[in-house]
């Protein structure tokens, strides 16, 4: 990639291809302190109102920068490095490679916790981890005053939903969510009803004295992928057809409509919601409701199959952080009379740990 001059215009070239960098584009950018505000770095003028027509007066291109004076009497100096991060996509989480994975994963990255966490180099591993993986696990993080809250708001912010800022998870009496009593939980996404879906899920093991209790998660990625290779019409079906999720108690009704493999625009892998105690299709042919249910049977077959789950035992101290649009969690059954098993649990999205990873890049040059 590299920055180019020729008859007062600016090219950027890249592998063979040129293309005219447009001089709005550059005018947009003068960023002197008459332009920007220094702290915040945002624009002190407004470029809906500049003229359309900008043209360029003047330019110099040294190794560093470009220097450019505008016929509206402006003048920029920007940075190389700058320009090119533009067009780059270093800083995009989406390009970290997401690794599909199965039951034979073995030894996750456990990170350990420690006051400064939040802001060394330790944390922007965690976050690589945890954009490969779709999940990591933080050891000794303290279990008192519900710190799953400072957790949370250390990375980004806690995203509060209708069960609290956080919500225990201990079987008590007159459950409103079948988390809340010691039955197994079958892997499922949390939340498939909410518009929008949380995004990742934090449970912080504060107790865990019964044998059974073990936690499960699945790749739903890794298992979407089999699926259409394996069962294409399936995974046509799956998603395409848009199911009613639905949550009910005394106090709310949450619904929304999706497929259960969501796709994103270039057809390539974005969520997948599965909650099959709370999905309704919608009345369709008899045919394609044939096809339906067999697709869903194939999934929740997957999906439940020893061949993707791991299953291991979160010890008091653990936090387990997991893409709640990528993998499926789950519990298998415990003996409430053994002893205690308690979690915390709460929600953050996509910016908190996106915002936190390119900060940590950013100030640690990586
Ligand atoms: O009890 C567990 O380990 C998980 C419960 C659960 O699925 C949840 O809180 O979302
Ligand atoms: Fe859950």
């Amino acid at each position: 990639m590299k920055i180019e001059l020729k008859d007062n215009k600016v090219f950027f070239e890249n592998h063979g291809s040129k293309k005219e960098i447009h001089p709005f584009w550059l005018r947009e950018r003068v960023n002197g302190d008459a332009h920007v505000d220094k702290g915040t770095q945002q624009r002190l003028f407004d470029p809906t109102n500049l003229q359309e027509n900008i043209e360029i007066d003047n330019i110099d291109l040294s190794k560093d920068f470009l220097e450019v004076k505008f016929k509206d009497g402006t003048f920029t100096k920007l940075a190389i490095t700058n320009i090119l991060k533009e067009f780059s996509n270093v800083n995009d989480v989406k390009y970290i490679n997401k690794v599909q994975w199965d039951s034979s994963l073995k030894n996750f990255n456990n990170f350990n916790f420690s006051e400064n966490l939040f802001d060394n180099e330790e944390m922007y591993q965690a976050l690589q981890s945890f954009y490969k993986f779709g999940f990591v696990i933080f050891k000794n993080v303290p279990t008192e005053n519900n710190y799953i809250v400072n957790f949370a708001n250390s990375i980004g912010s806690i995203r509060r939903t209708n069960f609290g800022e956080f919500f225990n998870v201990k079987s008590k009496p007159n459950p409103n969510d079948l988390a809340y009593t010691s039955l197994p939980l079958a892997p499922h996404t949390d939340n498939p009803y909410r518009n929008p879906v949380p995004c990742i899920q934090m449970l912080h093991c504060i107790e865990n004295e019964v044998n059974g209790g073990h936690s499960t998660l699945v790749d739903g990625f890794t298992v979407t992928e089999k699926l259409k290779k394996d069962f294409s019409d399936y995974y046509k079906i799956l998603t395409e057809v848009k199911v009613r999720f639905q949550f009910i108690d005394d106090s709310v009704v949450l619904e929304d409509w999706a497929e259960m493999i969501q796709l994103d625009e270039y057809g390539e892998f974005k969520q997948v919601r599965f909650s099959p105690r709370l999905d309704f299709v919608p009345l369709m042919d008899k045919e394609k409701l044939d096809l339906y249910y067999a697709a869903r049977k194939k999934i929740s077959e997957l999906y439940n199959s020893d061949k993707f789950r791991i299953e291991f035992k979160l010890l008091p101290g653990d936090l387990l952080m997991m893409d709640n649009h990528r993998l499926l969690h789950g519990r298998t059954v415990y003996d409430a009379n053994e002893g205690k098993r308690f979690l915390q649990g709460c929600y953050i999205d996509y910016d908190s740990t996106e915002g936190k990873l390119k900060h940590l890049k950013r100030k640690f040059n990586l």
